[in-house]
């Protein structure tokens, strides 16, 4: 059965899936944006265990528990500051939802929900970020066929537009 994708506006940190994925930073303990806000839902322990991963570099992913979450697991990835678009930023993205896809399917993850990786703070653009994270995930699926639901979470109105539009759902 190929994986179902879907487009939803919601906070990401009351999804019920296996793993939910962090825009992080490469400290891994913590900042704003998404990253707060999974910090803060998580609690405190999450910190606690991500301090001993030693950080993440950017386009790679650690898995942590996801303690006081409904999801299992949190995948902290850490997207690229966009600086114009030349620096690799596309393939750091693309490595961004590859390696989470990778490490949920490793941990036997069967529905995994992403956020707008890089377009808050990191000021990647979203229509050229929701292009990168759909490609990017369909193809990363046929090699991980365990995963069978996929949730694009979107915050905002014009980025639910955006992700609809870059998956080819009607705009509602
Ligand atoms: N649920 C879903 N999406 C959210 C939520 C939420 N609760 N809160 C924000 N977003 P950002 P980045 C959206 O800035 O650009 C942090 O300080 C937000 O609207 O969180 O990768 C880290 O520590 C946007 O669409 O992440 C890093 O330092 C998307 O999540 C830095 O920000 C990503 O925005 C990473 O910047």
């Amino acid at each position: 059965m190929p994986a179902t994708f879907s487009v939803i506006q919601a906070d990401i940190t009351k999804l019920s899936v296996t793993a939910i994925v962090n825009a992080a930073n490469s400290s891994l303990l913590g900042g704003g944006g998404v990253d707060g806000a999974i910090h803060r839902a998580a609690g405190p322990e999450l910190v606690h265990e991500c301090r001993l991963l030693g950080g993440c570099k950017t386009g790679e992913a650690k898995l942590t528990k996801g303690y006081r979450l409904l999801a299992k697991y949190i995948i902290h990835t850490v997207g690229p500051v966009w600086r114009g678009g030349t620096n690799d930023e596309p393939e750091l993205l693309a490595s961004c939802y590859r390696r989470a896809v990778e490490l949920a399917a490793k941990n036997q993850a069967t529905s995994i929900a992403f956020p707008s990786i890089s377009t808050g703070i990191y000021g990647y653009p979203i229509e050229l970020a929701a292009m990168v994270a759909v490609s990017t995930v369909r193809a990363a699926l046929s090699v991980c066929p365990s995963i069978q639901e996929v949730v694009f979470c979107c915050f905002s109105t014009s980025d639910l537009a955006v992700y609809k539009a870059a998956v080819n759902e009607p705009a509602a």
